[in-house]
């Protein structure tokens, strides 16, 4: 059976957002595209539960519980007050909307944090594929010298010299975007952001907005708690 815990407890964001969500994801510690909205809820103190499936049992889910819900049969799916939403970007882009604080301030604030998203959208995927991979001995090391340097070196680039990103911390400047949280789950799933950031260490425009992620009180709280699986 998948274990739900409720996280957080009822705020004014959960008006905003139309209720309490109940996110159907993998038990895959703090980890996924299912932590990027997390790190929304959390920075935003809204409450939800959180539907944890293991690896292994969630074959028999998928079947039952996730095609019921989601046609499409992928994780993370949301129900809220009787309303299921799909597609992790969709629905961090949504709840940023209902928020009026996460989807950038003006329209190149908002265009830049989309374009952000969809290069880091393109770069999971090929993390997935490299990653969760029969041969994964072979086709992760490839991954790692190949495609994640391509993006982290387009990402830094972008960074350091788009108008808005230049003066940091965040991607559009001082005010978080839901980018911010898609960029930096990224990084942490590719493991470059633990042992003290080891691993951004060429890329120090990332660094910086890793560390303005980081440092964000309900973030920070997130971190030290329980419900943060690393
Ligand atoms: N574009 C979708 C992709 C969803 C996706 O591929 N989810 C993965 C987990 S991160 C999944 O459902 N894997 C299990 C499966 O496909 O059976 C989104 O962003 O939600």
């Amino acid at each position: 059976m998948p274990a739900t815990e409720r996280c957080l407890s009822p705020s004014e964001g959960n008006k905003a957002i139309g209720g309490i969500p109940n996110m159907h994801y993998f038990d895959f510690k703090s980890r996924g595209r299912g932590n990027v909205i997390r790190l929304l809820w959390e920075d935003a103190q809204i409450a939800y539960d959180d539907t944890r499936y293991t690896f292994e049992e969630y074959p028999k889910y998928k079947e039952s519980t996730i095609t019921k819900l989601n046609p499409a049969t992928t994780i993370p799916v949301i129900e809220i007050d009787g309303q299921i939403l799909t597609q992790s970007y969709a629905i961090i882009r949504h709840f940023a909307r209902q928020l009026g604080k996460y989807d950038g301030q003006t329209e190149e604030a908002k265009y830049w944090a989309d374009a952000i998203c969809d290069i880091v959208a393109d770069w999971r995927t090929l993390f997935i594929q490299a990653f969760f991979n029969e041969r994964q001995a072979e086709t992760y090391p490839k991954h790692q010298q190949g495609d994640r340097n391509r993006f982290l070196t387009a990402l830094e680039t972008h960074l350091k010299s788009h108008d808005l990103s230049r003066s940091g911390p965040y991607i559009t400047g001082k005010d978080i975007t839901y980018a911010d949280f898609v960029l930096y789950q990224i990084l942490h799933d590719e493991d470059l952001i633990q042992d003290g950031g080891n691993g951004l260490q060429d890329y120090s425009r990332l660094k910086q907005q890793v560390d303005a992620v980081e440092g964000r009180e309900n973030i920070k709280a997130f971190m030290a708690s329980k419900r943060y699986r690393g």
